[in-house]
């Protein structure tokens, strides 16, 4: 094999010899990166004076908050570096985790927390008179994902560094992330996220690094000097990726991987010929539409639109990635043949499956590999992870589109359709109608690219993000490829950080825990079982629900400075936060209050577990559907809140701008975590964990992790209700009649008609109606069906939280057996069974091992 002209060739540096570097090594005496109180005091001083350019007078919280960020960012470079090198030394196989979506959230108290030195920073900047809490607050929200896939992505990527699996992780770095929700008379109106407007610390741009991205053009085809047939594409088009780096550290480890997010520039910022020529706006116009590429965030979190501009971004970041892959493979010495050896690459959904193409591109056009050998390899590099089963979210581009953009690919694409085809032609002869289900085009209307046939055909494993989703997938969504590629399906059922989600956020809890098992659980989740034991210890159930208690109160006011709204630290918080959409059933919580509530007007001294309501979650912009269930919840809440029969019995508090931020402080709190999901919807959730993980008892249908959470739990500690996945398959078979339900169940008819009748909405009959006629007439995701099985659920609820001892019980005994749902174990299977990748311990020089962050069994692991 020959490389052509345009091989990308690595660059030549120059390298300091091993001995020097360590030799120049930063030695952790000084201030610079120590870890005393005296240390951390002095260099966070240094860095308000030196990098903020501002003494104490001057100063802001944010300036403060920056300082800060750079001291303890000081402090993990060590590890960074010294990955990075051990890394490279070895050529260590990696992982690449290619997501368009990285949900990080705030890094500044995960990182105190990874380094263990969370008590000694929060008493130096105690000492220095400054409020800890109030600077960890400062920290604005990265919020570069929608939900629950970003989400993932961020708590895997902890816990490939916790496991010390190299790892990169590739996405983009969106200028304005997800939109910032606020109210207008109970509507969702959208901000700009200008996350970056005050910086970033906690990024390294890396411009040395950046790579040509080409659109557009066309082909044309060549011989090459042995007469071979060759294409060659000629873009319309060049972009610059630049890549900004982020540290993630590993929990007391001394592994700092990296998450490297694109940005797009302009080769050239300023066009000279055309400001010569007196085009003023000209000059510049390459530069904003180069950079409208990672300007934003799309934020649709269920249907693929074929918009060009996302179709742009995802072919971007991919490209970006696999150039700098082949810059490492390369400068690392290892051959171009062994790149699937090198890297497994992960493709998180569909949004980055335009990297088969790619890759084939680089190694067939740019390394001029033979086709076999470039499609063995690519299929021996990926690997798919689906994470939805609402056909509408799986993506599809239009023919016309992609072949505008990427012409080069498009023909690819067709190829390896057509060699895929003959695949199935011998295995199903005849089977004209499979041909055309399996085809990565879409003949059916207008011409189309089923990505996630490209994906599954590309990759060497498919898998599904909890047991029932993939049993679905394989059955249904997919079923045709399971038919063809059986091997390949797996199911990977998702985890969350327990070092975010319990060790960051509960730290009361963490050490309750801590003080009876001992502190291996934050590391080895499984170990939560010892917890059991104490399930119905009088003083330890006590002491839980203080902490439960405490975590209440604080949320308590933070209500009452959000809303204004007073609530009940003891009365029941039952908890409803996710993206808005009509699978996801928020509407079904509000049949619930409304039911409660209607009972309270008929008739007043009704005794009644005291309930706060809590709401949070966005809607896609353009969801119209799901905004109008967001404005029937603060109408609700607005009329139920005054009520004075209510007397305080029921609140509806709504909290906008649902974050991982605000995810923390909500999960602590929560007695009762709602999943009330259509059966054979929801793929799995996450949330469901975190809430359970944190102690608060589920009501949810069996749809995606809950099944596996109540087998976990046990039945017993888990309120299930509805209709199965296969109940609901048969009944929408079987002629679905809403209206039915509605007529003869007289309470759920008062629910609707009060809706109706303009009650919650000053006597407006017309504004809810698209919602009453949507549930009445065709209630596509059967809440008028689960709507009893619901509410008598919710009394065994109320039964079960009157009694405080039982409750408390449950609560342990769901944290206790909890383990599963780690991270770590998903990441452990996905390295095991996907990926085959082992653990690659990174050790610091010597002069650094007495850092706290260095040590196994470092002293203080929660923040207290
Ligand atoms: C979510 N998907 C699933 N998509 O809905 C949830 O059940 C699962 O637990 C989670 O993935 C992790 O596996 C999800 O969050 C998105 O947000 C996409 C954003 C881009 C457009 C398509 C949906």
């Amino acid at each position: 094999m020959k490389h052509s002209a345009f091989v990308p060739s690595p660059q030549v540096d120059q390298h300091l010899p091993n001995d020097q570097l360590a030799q120049h090594s930063i030695s952790t005496s000084n201030y610079r990166t120590g870890m005393t109180v005296a240390d951390l005091k002095q260099a966070f001083l240094d860095n308000l004076f030196y990098d903020q350019g501002k003494f104490p007078g001057l100063a802001t919280q944010h300036d403060y908050y920056m300082a800060l960020a750079f001291t303890v960012r000081d402090r993990l470079l060590q590890h960074w570096n010294h990955t990075a090198a051990t890394y490279t030394e070895r050529g260590s196989r990696t992982v690449a985790y290619f997501s368009a979506e990285f949900l990080m959230g705030p890094q500044l108290g995960k990182n105190l927390i990874s380094l263990s030195i969370f008590d000694q920073v929060k008493e130096a900047i105690t000492d220095l008179g400054l409020d800890f809490e109030m600077l960890l607050d400062e920290e604005p929200e990265p919020g570069l994902g929608n939900g629950g896939l970003g989400r993932l992505a961020a708590c895997y990527l902890d816990s490939l560094a916790t496991l010390e699996i190299p790892t990169l992780g590739y996405g983009i770095r969106y200028e304005f992330g997800i939109f910032q929700q606020d109210f207008q008379e109970g509507w969702q109106v959208e901000k700009t996220d200008k996350w970056l407007r005050l910086g970033n610390p906690w990024e390294i741009k890396r411009p040395e690094w950046e790579v040509e991205v080409k659109f557009g053009g066309h082909t044309v085809t060549y011989r090459d000097e042995n007469s071979r047939y060759r294409v060659r594409w000629i873009p319309d088009q060049i972009v610059m990726g630049v890549p900004y780096d982020t540290p993630i550290l590993g929990y007391q480890t001394s592994t700092a991987n990296t998450l490297r997010l694109w940005t797009a520039e302009a080769p050239e910022s300023f066009n000279f010929a055309s400001f010569n020529s007196g085009d003023y706006l000209g000059a510049v116009y390459a530069k904003v539409i180069s950079e409208n590429i990672s300007k934003v965030l799309y934020p649709n979190d269920d249907s693929s639109q074929g918009k060009q501009l996302r179709l742009t971004q995802q072919y971007f970041f991919v490209a970006c990635s696999l150039r700098d892959m082949f810059r490492i493979l390369l400068g690392q010495g290892i051959p171009l043949e062994r790149f699937h050896e090198k890297f497994a690459v992960q493709l998180n959904d569909t949004h980055p499956s335009i990297a088969v193409a790619e890759l084939m591109r680089l190694l067939v056009d740019i390394y001029h590999m033979d086709w076999d050998q470039a499609w063995s390899m690519t299929q021996r590099t990926f690997a798919y992870t689906n994470h939805t089963l609402l056909p509408e979210a799986l993506e599809q581009w239009p023919v016309e589109l992609f072949g505008r953009l990427l012409p080069r690919h498009l023909e690819l694409i067709y190829e390896i359709n057509h060699r895929f085809l003959d695949e199935v032609r011998i295995k199903f002869p005849g089977d004209e109608a499979r041909l055309a289900r399996l085809s990565l085009i879409n003949d059916r209307g207008e011409r189309s690219i089923r990505m996630a046939h490209l994906a599954c055909l590309g990759s060497h494993t498919v898998n599904g993000v909890a047991a029932l989703h993939t049993e679905l997938l394989k059955q249904d969504v997919l079923t045709d490829f399971y038919a063809m590629y059986p091997h390949k399906f797996q199911n990977k059922t998702n985890g969350v950080t327990p070092r975010r989600f319990m060790v960051l956020s509960n730290a009361k809890l963490t050490q309750l825990i801590t003080e009876k098992i001992g502190d291996q659980w934050i590391k080895s989740l499984d170990q939560l079982q010892q917890l059991e034991a104490y399930a119905d210890d009088a003083e330890f159930q006590e002491a839980w629900r203080e902490i439960k208690l405490g975590c209440k109160r604080d949320l308590a006011s933070f209500i009452q400075q959000q809303t204004g709204l007073i609530v009940d630290p003891q009365s029941m918080f039952d908890v409803l936060v996710k993206r808005f959409h009509e699978y996801k059933r928020q509407h079904l919580k509000l049949l619930h209050i409304i039911t409660l509530y209607n009972r309270i007007k008929a008739n007043p001294d009704i005794e009644m577990i005291p309930r706060t309501f809590i709401f949070g979650g966005k809607a896609a912009p353009g969801y119209w559907m799901a905004k109008l269930i967001i404005k029937l919840i603060n109408s609700v809440a607005d009329v139920v809140n005054r009520d004075p029969d209510v007397r305080g019995r029921l609140k509806v508090v709504f909290l906008k701008n649902f974050n991982v931020k605000l995810a923390q402080q909500l999960y602590p709190a929560a007695d009762l975590s709602e999943q009330i999901s259509t059966a054979g919807k929801e793929a799995s959730g996450t949330g469901n964990m975190k809430f359970s993980l944190n102690g608060a008892l589920t009501i949810g249908t069996l749809d995606g992790a809950n099944v596996e959470i109540r087998k976990q739990v046990g039945a017993d500690n888990f309120f299930l209700f509805g209709l199965t996945t296969e109940q609901v398959y048969d009944l929408r078979g079987n002629g679905y009649c809403p209206r039915h339900y509605y007529e003869s169940n007289p309470e759920l008819k008062l629910v609707i008609d009060r809706i109706a009748s303009g009650f919650f909405s000053r006597g407006d009959t017309a504004v809810f109606k698209p919602l009453i006629d949507s549930l009445v007439n065709d209630d596509p995701y059967f809440l008028l069906a689960d709507f009893q099985s619901y509410v008598d659920c919710q009394s065994q609820v109320d039964l079960t939280f009157s009694d405080r001892t039982a409750w408390t019980k449950m609560s342990i005994l769901n944290v206790a057996r909890s383990g599963f749902f780690s991270s770590d174990r998903a990441i452990q299977e996905y390295c095991d069974d996907i990926w085959r990748i082992e653990p690659v311990n990174v050790d610091l020089p010597s002069s650094d091992r007495d850092s706290p962050a260095s040590k196994l069994d470092g002293s203080p692991v929660a923040p207290s």
